[in-house]
C-alpha cells in the first residue's frame, strides 16, 4: 500500500497549490474520485487481513476527512479572492454623473425655493425650519386668529387626533399647520430681537381644485427690530421681486389689505402684459398679485414675549408654486404633484447648477 504520509503531503500540496477553483476541482477528483489515489486504496482495503484491514482504513478515513476539509478551506479562499478582485475590478463610483445622458432633474419647487434662499441669503436673511404638524397655539392663537376665524373651520384646516402640547388654553387638537407662520412664533419665542429669518416650507389646507393643492408649498420672512418700518418692507420685497424675475426696473405696487397677523397690511402686485390668456412679467398697463405682507401686529410680539414699545416688524408670504409658474410658465399647479417624469424632464432643473447670485439665477 502507497505511504499515506506521502500521500497526504502530496494531496495538501496539490490543493495548497490550486490558483483557481478548476485547479482545486482537478486536485479534489485525482485524490478522491472515483479512480482518485485515496479511492484507489480505499478499494484494496477488501483483500486485506482483518488487523492491517482495521489500522489501514482508519488511517485512510482521518486522511479522506483531512483532505475534504482542506479542499473546503481552499474553496472558501479562492472564492473570497475571487470576490475581493471583482469589487476591485468592478468598482463603481456612484458619486459619478450617469452616462451618456445626465438623467435626474431639480424639481421647480426645488429650484424657486433655493433661488428664493440665494436671494434674500444675500440680503442677510438666514432659513427657519419647524414641524408639520403643529398646537393650535402656534398656528392661530398666537398670530392673532381669533376662535371664530373661517381658517380655523373644519374644512380648512386638518385636525388630527390626540391632544396638543402647547400648555395654551387653546383647541387641544394637533393641526397640520395651515401656513409656515408657525415657525416665527416659534423662533420669536426663542430668540430675541433683532431677527431676519425666511421660512420656505409645506402648508396644508383642505382645498382641491385648479388653483389649490391640500399640500403646498409657501416661503415666509419675518424682520425684526428697533426701527424696522414700512419703507424696509417695501425695499426688501421690490429688490426681491426684481431679482427672482430678473427686471431690473419692474414696476411694483402696494394696495391695503387685511391680515391678522399684520397691521397694516398690502398686498404687493408687479407689472405685467396680458394678451389674451398670456401674460408676460415686466412692464406693462396690467397688475399681477405676487405676494402678501404687512408690518407684524404687535399683539403677535407680545404674544412671543417682545416688546411691542421697543420692536417693530414686517412679514410677509407666498405660494411658491404660484410663483414658480409665473416665472417658468407652467400652466397646470396640479402637475406639480403628478410625479410624471415627462413633466419634470421638460419643467425640471439639471442638478448641478445650484442658484446664486453671483453665478446667476437662471440654469
Ligand atoms: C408672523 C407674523 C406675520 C406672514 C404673511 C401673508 C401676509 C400672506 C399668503 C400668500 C399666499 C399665504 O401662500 S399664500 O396663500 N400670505 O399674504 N403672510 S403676511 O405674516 C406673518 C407671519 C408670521 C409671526
Amino acid at each position: 500500500m502507497e505511504d499515506v504520509e506521502t500521500l497526504r503531503a502530496d494531496v495538501l500540496a496539490a490543493i495548497a497549490a490550486a490558483g483557481d477553483l478548476d485547479g482545486l476541482e482537478q486536485a479534489r477528483v485525482a485524490a478522491l474520485g472515483r479512480k482518485g489515489r485515496i479511492t484507489e486504496l480505499m478499494k484494496g482495503l477488501g483483500a486485506m487481513a482483518p488487523e492491517q484491514r482495521k489500522t489501514a482504513g482508519r488511517a485512510l478515513n482521518v486522511l479522506k476527512d483531512e483532505v475534504a476539509n482542506a479542499i473546503e478551506a481552499r474553496r472558501a479562499a479562492l472564492a473570497d479572492a475571487d470576490l475581493d478582485s471583482r469589487l476591485d475590478e468592478e468598482r463603481i463610483d456612484v458619486t459619478l454623473p450617469t452616462r451618456p445622458q445626465p438623467e435626474g432633474r431639480i424639481h421647480p419647487i426645488s429650484q424657486t425655493t433655493d433661488e428664493i434662499v440665494a436671494i434674500f441669503g444675500e440680503m442677510g436673511f438666514t432659513v427657519a425650519e419647524g414641524p408639520d404638524i403643529e398646537d393650535d397655539w402656534h398656528n392661530f392663537t398666537a398670530l392673532n386668529i381669533p376662535p371664530d376665524h373661517p381658517a380655523r373651520q373644519e374644512h380648512d384646516t386638518f385636525y388630527l387626533h390626540g391632544s396638543g402640547t402647547s400648555g395654551h388654553a387653546d383647541d387641544d387638537r394637533p393641526v397640520l399647520r395651515t401656513h409656515t407662520s408657525p415657525v416665527q412664533i416659534h423662533v420669536m419665542e426663542r430668540t430675541p430681537p433683532p431677527l431676519r429669518i425666511i421660512v420656505p416650507g409645506r402648508a396644508y389646507r383642505c382645498d382641491y381644485d385648479a388653483t389649490h393643492t391640500p399640500m403646498f408649498h409657501q416661503v415666509e420672512g419675518l424682520v425684526v427690530d428697533e426701527s424696522t418700518h414700512m419703507g424696509h418692507l417695501k425695499g426688501c420685497l421690490t429688490d426681491f421681486c426684481r431679482a427672482y424675475f430678473d427686471v431690473d426696473d419692474l414696476p411694483v405696487r402696494f394696495r391695503p389689505s387685511y391680515f391678522p397677523f399684520t397691521e397694516p397690511s398690502a398686498e404687493m402686485d408687479i407689472g405685467c402684459t396680458r394678451e389674451g390668456g398670456k401674460f408676460r412679467i415686466g412692464h406693462g398697463d396690467d397688475w399681477m398679485e405676487i405676494l402678501g405682507c404687512g408690518m407684524v401686529n404687535p399683539k403677535v410680539l407680545e404674544n412671543c414675549g417682545i416688546d411691542p414699545e421697543r420692536y417693530q416688524g414686517f412679514a410677509f408670504g407666498m405660494g411658491i408654486e404660484r410663483i414658480a409658474m409665473l416665472k417658468y410658465g407652467i400652466p397646470d399647479l396640479r402637475t406639480f404633484f403628478e410625479s410624471d417624469l415627462r413633466w419634470l424632464r421638460h419643467y425640471g432643473f439639471p442638478a448641478l447648477q445650484v442658484p446664486s447670485l453671483v453665478g446667476g439665477l437662471d440654469p
